[in-house]
C-alpha cells in the first residue's frame, strides 16, 4: 500500500486530497499543527468524516526536528506539501512570520526527504501569486516572475527550493502553480467565501452589508477539487516538472460578487461597500494562466466553470446558514 504525507491536510486542498487519494487505496497521514488535535471542532471539520481513516501527526512548520521524526517515521512513498501561511493579505501584517515559516517549512520538509526517504516523490504548493506583476498574458510556467507581497516572494524562494533539489539532490520534486482555487471549504478571510458567506447572511436577513476592497482585481478561479487531481497526477509522470493549473479565464471580483448576488436574488448595489482597509499596498491586478501542458503531459483540465463554482459556494453557505439558524431556533 503506497503511503502518502500530507503537509496542511486540514486545509481546503489538504481535505479533498486526503478523500482522492483514500479512495485510490492510499494509507493517508497527514501534519497539522498541535493546537489543531486539542480543538479539533474548529480546526479539523474539515476532514472530520475521514478522521478514523487517516493518521495525524503534530509539528510545527518552524521545527526542523518534528518534520524529521515524521517523515523518519513514516517514510512515504508522496509527499504533499501545502502547509503555509497562505492569506495574502496577512503576509503584509506580518512580513517575518511568512517568509520564515514558508521558506524554512518547505525547506525542513524537502531536507527530512533527503535524509529520511530520497525515493519519496515531493509536490510543492507554488502559486500563481508568483507571477504578480505580470510579464505575459496568459501567464505559463515560462513566465519570469515579479511576486507583489512577502507570500508571493517566499512561494518563490520555495519554488526554487523545490527545483534545486530536484537538480542538486535528484529527488523527485514538482512545483505546481496554481491559480486560485475555491470551493464550499474555502477559508472565510479569502474574497471568494467572504462573498458568498455574507451573502447568504443578508439573504437569512443577519447581515446588512458587504464590506470590500478592490474590486477591480481579476483572477483565474477553478474548483480546488479539480486541481487535487493535477498534483496526484504530477507525481505519477517518470519526470518531475513543473506545471501551471488553471482554467485560461479570468474574472473580476466585481463579477463574482454581480453572480453571487444574482443567484440569492439581492442586488448587489445595495449592500456592497467599498473599505479601504482591504486594499492592499502592492496588488497583483490580473491573473489568468495557460494550461497546455498541464493538458498534454498530465491529461488534465479543470470541470468546473466560474459560473457553476459561484453556484456551488452561494448554494453551500445558503444551506449551511439556513441549517445554522434553524438550530439556534431549536435551541430557543
Ligand atoms: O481571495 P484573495 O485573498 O486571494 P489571492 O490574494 O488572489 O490569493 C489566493 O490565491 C493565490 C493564487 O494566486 C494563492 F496562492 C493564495 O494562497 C490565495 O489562495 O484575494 C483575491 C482578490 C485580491 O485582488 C484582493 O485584493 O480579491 C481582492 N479583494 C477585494 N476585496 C479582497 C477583498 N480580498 C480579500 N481577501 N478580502 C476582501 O475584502
Amino acid at each position: 500500500m503506497k503511503k502518502a504525507f500530507i503537509t496542511g491536510i486540514d486545509g481546503q486542498d489538504g481535505s479533498y486530497l486526503a478523500e482522492f487519494l483514500l479512495g485510490k487505496g492510499y494509507k493517508v497521514y497527514g501534519m497539522v499543527r498541535r493546537v489543531a488535535l486539542e480543538d479539533p471542532e474548529h480546526h479539523l471539520w474539515r476532514i472530520k468524516h475521514v478522521l478514523n481513516k487517516i493518521t495525524l501527526y503534530p509539528a510545527s512548520l518552524e521545527s526542523y526536528p518534528s518534520i524529521f521524526k515524521i517523515v523518519e517515521n513514516i517514510k512515504p512513498n508522496e509527499c504533499y506539501h501545502l502547509a503555509a501561511q497562505s492569506f495574502v493579505s496577512y503576509s503584509f501584517e506580518d512580513e517575518f512570520s511568512t517568509i520564515n515559516t514558508n521558506i524554512n517549512g518547505t525547506h525542513f520538509v524537502l531536507s527530512a526527504i533527503k535524509e529520511n526517504a530520497p525515493k519519496c516523490k515531493f509536490y510543492f504548493a507554488a502559486s500563481s501569486e508568483m507571477f504578480g506583476m505580470v510579464k505575459e498574458t496568459p501567464q505559463t510556467e515560462k513566465t519570469p516572475f515579479h511576486p507583489r507581497s512577502p507570500y508571493g516572494i517566499s512561494k518563490v524562494a520555495g519554488f526554487d527550493l523545490t527545483r534545486n533539489y530536484r537538480e542538486a539532490y535528484n529527488i523527485f520534486a514538482c512545483n505546481g502553480i496554481l491559480f486560485n482555487h475555491e470551493s464550499p471549504r474555502r477559508g472565510f478571510e479569502f474574497v471568494t467565501r467572504k462573498i458568498t458567506s455574507t451573502v447568504a447572511q443578508i439573504k437569512l436577513g443577519l447581515a446588512d452589508e458587504l464590506k470590500l476592497g478592490n474590486l477591480e482585481a481579476k483572477r483565474d478561479w477553478g474548483f480546488a477539487g479539480d486541481y487535487i487531481k493535477a498534483m496526484w497526477l504530477m507525481l505519477q509522470q517518470d519526470k518531475a516538472d513543473d506545471y501551471v493549473i488553471a482554467t485560461n479565464e479570468t474574472h473580476s471580483v466585481r463579477e463574482f460578487v454581480e453572480l453571487a448576488f444574482d443567484y440569492a436574488g439581492l442586488n448587489w448595489k445595495k449592500y456592497v461597500k467599498i473599505d479601504k482597509t482591504f486594499y492592499r499596498p502592492a496588488e497583483v491586478h490580473l491573473l489568468i494562466g495557460d494550461y497546455s501542458k498541464a493538458r498534454k503531459k498530465l491529461k488534465w483540465a479543470p470541470s468546473v466553470k466560474f459560473e457553476e463554482l459561484v453556484k456551488m459556494m452561494i448554494e453551500a453557505d445558503m444551506q449551511r446558514m439556513q441549517a445554522i439558524t434553524k438550530g439556534r431556533k431549536c435551541n430557543h
